[in-house]
């Protein structure tokens, strides 16, 4: 008998059967309405993340002088944990001990983490990885809607748009099911436009791709909506009725004449004046942002100003068409919903709403004034780990930060001026070969629990194959932890109970998972939060209104130089999976290690032939890596996948002011042939 669950990895949550409760196969699940059988190729090989040699079966603990392993029992492992946190606190009061979750875990579990910081270890100090993934987008749907749900509309809309503009998404390889939906629109002559620096797969089934110089998407909406008010292609009476702040936001865009915006971007004045005419002739307009425009220290003004080309066209809370994000891990939107976020309660609830404390205090059975506030961002959290103001204990679940931080050299020192690394993992990443203590982990479907898709369609990833012996949930950890802390709360261990909870604490909030149970999903296959479709007639906030926001191009944290010449961004492949820890285990994916993307312009300037070795620097460090030669690049732009340890050796801390989302997709490095 095969059990219905999902894949193990991206925001797509693709449906999957899976077979054999040991040795597990996985087949085709048409029914489920997302990927209606698609897998890509890392979603058909996910039953190479079950078992192995390299799966953690025992809970582990570091000797810090020899720095040799020793396997304990459970109760040792979370007997040292519990004092190495008492002593922390000791030394400094609750936020000496901080937490850092991921997007990947399931609702259960990032409601279950939150709970656990606020009320059982009493810290502010709980961040997680969905920060340097969604927190552009989300600060900017919030600002401008009301709120913050990635798509607000189901994926299959795209189909029925007349332009699609994918602003830095890469989603023929990062969600290679969705790519259907771009064919399929192609079909029925709907117009698909790609702003990228590098011509992907995705601009492959473009009918214009733009490339601009990484980090100037803002100047390019700010043009773009130059030339559509110029043009008289605005919906003034949508605007009239449905917006505020148009008047601010047309004057501001009134001195991006398309010459000035060549000079920025580096878009010929003609290209964009081709895609103004597009989008100002087409009745429905749909635009997707994603990474590529949303890390920077600009982001969230970039999707502000992409948010303001669809609401000027009057596009937004119509029929295919509007603007989404496209949510990027498993439970992306779960995630950033039910309290791991540092300002943030379950429900989508501010930390520092009264009323929202008071609701979620009730649920939790303590007083609202025991509950912490707001603590630091994840990456300022982690830049403050082992100094004499913050945290000296961690805690980490679901992120494999040594690889996947920004400025990663300088947040492993961080990690190593610890008191007390603890690690909840499957394998020994990068991260967990730092800890003091290891806990193993089960993972996907060795447990049932749900994960919110890109759509805001809450789905239930069902156990489906048997754990290995000797590792335990996450939630039985945080409950087994909570226990040894004294909570005054409970916390159960069952995903429905939790679920059922989690429920009632985010009841009345802005994503109210309260009418949704686990039978209800599995009857509906997945179940929107808030609906199916949002804004068809009012935004969220009070006046029913979006709001338009003025916004300045600012530029890239950090310019080329005569030391560092070139632009750097970073991004993915399709057969790996972030910080690699799951997928460059898996054996039928292939991993043949970094490379050095770059144009053969460059490549001949700097003397390097295809596979050879070259050395990228900048002001924070260096790697080498093979260079892959391609004239799909832009000349002065390199590319570096971060899949692996290396590209974060690079990268740029500066942080966006509003989300607070560090500068991956772009800086300044030197690249040369290695010696
Ligand atoms: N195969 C695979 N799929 C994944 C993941 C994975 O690791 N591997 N991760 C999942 C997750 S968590 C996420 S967040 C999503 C991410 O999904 P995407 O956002 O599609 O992925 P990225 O490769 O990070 O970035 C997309 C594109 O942005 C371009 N880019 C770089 N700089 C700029 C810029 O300044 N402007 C513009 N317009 N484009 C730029 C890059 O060239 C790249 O092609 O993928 C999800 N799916
Ligand atoms: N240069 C550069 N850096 C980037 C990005 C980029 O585009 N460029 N993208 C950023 C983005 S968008 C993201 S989302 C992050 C992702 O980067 P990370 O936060 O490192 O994400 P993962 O590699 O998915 O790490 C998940 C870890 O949790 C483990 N794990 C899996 N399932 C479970 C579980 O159920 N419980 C527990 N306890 N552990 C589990 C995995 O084995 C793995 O070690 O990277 C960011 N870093
Ligand atoms: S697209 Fe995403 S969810 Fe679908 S099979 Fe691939 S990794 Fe899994
Ligand atoms: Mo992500």
């Amino acid at each position: 008998m095969a059990t219905e669950t999902h894949c193990p990895y991206c925001s797509l949550q693709c449906g999957m059967r899976l077979a054999g409760r040991r040795t597990p196969e996985v087949s085709a699940w048409e029914e489920f309405p997302v990927n209606q059988g698609a897998l890509c190729r890392k979603g058909w090989a996910a039953a190479g993340l079950y078992g192995g040699r390299e799966r953690l079966t025992s809970p582990l603990v570091r000797d810090r002088g020899t720095g040799e392993w020793s396997a304990v029992s459970w109760d040792d492992a979370l007997d040292r944990v519990a004092d190495g946190i008492r002593a922390a606190q000791a030394s400094g009061g609750p936020d000496r001990v901080a937490v850092f979750g991921g997007g990947g875990l399931t609702n259960e579990k990032a409601y279950a983490l939150g709970k656990l910081a606020r009320v059982a270890l009493g810290t502010s100090q709980i961040d997680y990885n969905g920060r340097w993934c969604m927190s552009s987008a989300a600060s900017a749907g919030i600002r401008a809607f009301g709120l913050d749900r990635g798509l607000p509309f189901p994926l299959v809309d795209v189909e029925e748009t007349d332009v699609l503009v994918l602003v830095g998404s890469n989603l023929a390889e990062t969600m290679p099911p969705a790519a259907r939906h771009l064919d399929r629109l192609r079909e029925r002559g709907g117009k698909v436009v790609v702003i990228d620096p590098r011509r992907t797969p995705t601009a492959d089934r473009a009918d214009l791709h733009l490339q601009p110089v990484p980090g100037t998407d803002l100047a390019l909406a700010l043009g773009l909506l130059h030339l559509l008010a110029a043009a008289g292609a605005v919906d003034p009476a949508y605007l009239a009725e449905r917006t505020t702040g148009w008047e601010d936001v047309r004057d501001s865009v009134a001195s991006w004449w398309p010459e000035r915006v060549e000079r920025v971007t580096g878009i010929e004045a003609h290209e964009l004046r081709a895609l103004a005419a597009m989008l100002g002739r087409s009745p429905r307009v749909m635009v997707l942002t994603a990474r590529g425009a949303e890390q920077h220290s600009t982001g969230s003004d970039t999707v502000l100003a992409w948010i303001n080309v669809a609401l000027a066209l009057g596009m937004v809370g119509r029929r295919g068409a509007g603007y989404g994000c496209l949510t990027g891990q498993g439970n992306g939107q779960g995630g950033r919903e039910h309290g791991q976020k540092a300002d943030q309660l379950p429900g989508y609830r501010r930390i520092d709403d009264p009323a929202a404390r008071a609701h979620v205090a009730g649920v939790w059975g303590v007083e609202p004034d025991s509950l912490p506030g707001p603590g630091r961002s994840a990456y300022e959290l982690l830049d403050a780990l082992g100094t004499p103001d913050g945290p000296s204990a961690l805690l980490v679940l679901g992120s494999n930060i040594v690889v996947s931080a920004p400025r990663a050299t300088h947040v492993t020192s961080r990690l190593e001026a610890l008191d007390l690394l603890v690690v909840c993992d499957i394998v020994m990443s990068e991260t967990a070969a730092l800890a003091d203590v290891v806990l193993p982990v089960t993972q996907w479907a060795e447990e049932t629990g749900t994960m919110t898709n890109l759509e805001g369609r809450v789905v239930l990833r069902q156990r489906a194959v048997t754990p290995p012996s000797g590792v335990r949930s996450d939630l039985e950890v945080i409950a087994g932890l909570a226990e040894r802390l004294g909570s005054a709360a409970s916390f159960p261990t069952d995903p429905e109970e939790v679920f059922a909870e989690l429920g009632r604490a985010s009841a009345g909030g802005p994503a109210d998972y309260s009418a949704i149970t686990y039978d209800r999903i599995r009857d509906e296959k997945g179940v929107f939060w808030g609906g199916e479709r949002l804004f068809a007639d009012a935004f969220a906030h009070p006046d029913g209104r979006a709001r338009m926001h003025a916004v300045e191009h600012r530029g890239a944290a950090e310019q080329p130089c005569a030391d560092y010449p070139v632009h750097l961004t970073t991004g993915r492949v399709l057969a790996q999976y972030q910080s690699g820890a799951q997928t460059r285990r898996v054996r039928s994916l292939p991993d043949d290690g970094p490379f050095v993307e770059l144009h053969p312009l460059l490549a001949g300037r700097i003397g390097v032939g295809q596979g050879d070795v070259v050395r990228v620097a900048t002001r924070r460090g260096e790697m080498t890596a093979p260079a892959k030669v391609v004239p799909t690049i832009r000349p002065d732009t390199v590319f570096v996948p971060f899949h692996w340890v290396g590209a974060n050796r690079l990268t740029n801390d500066a942080l966006d002011p509003a989300s607070r989302m560090p500068e991956f997709k772009v800086c300044a490095a030197s690249v040369v042939a290695h010696a």
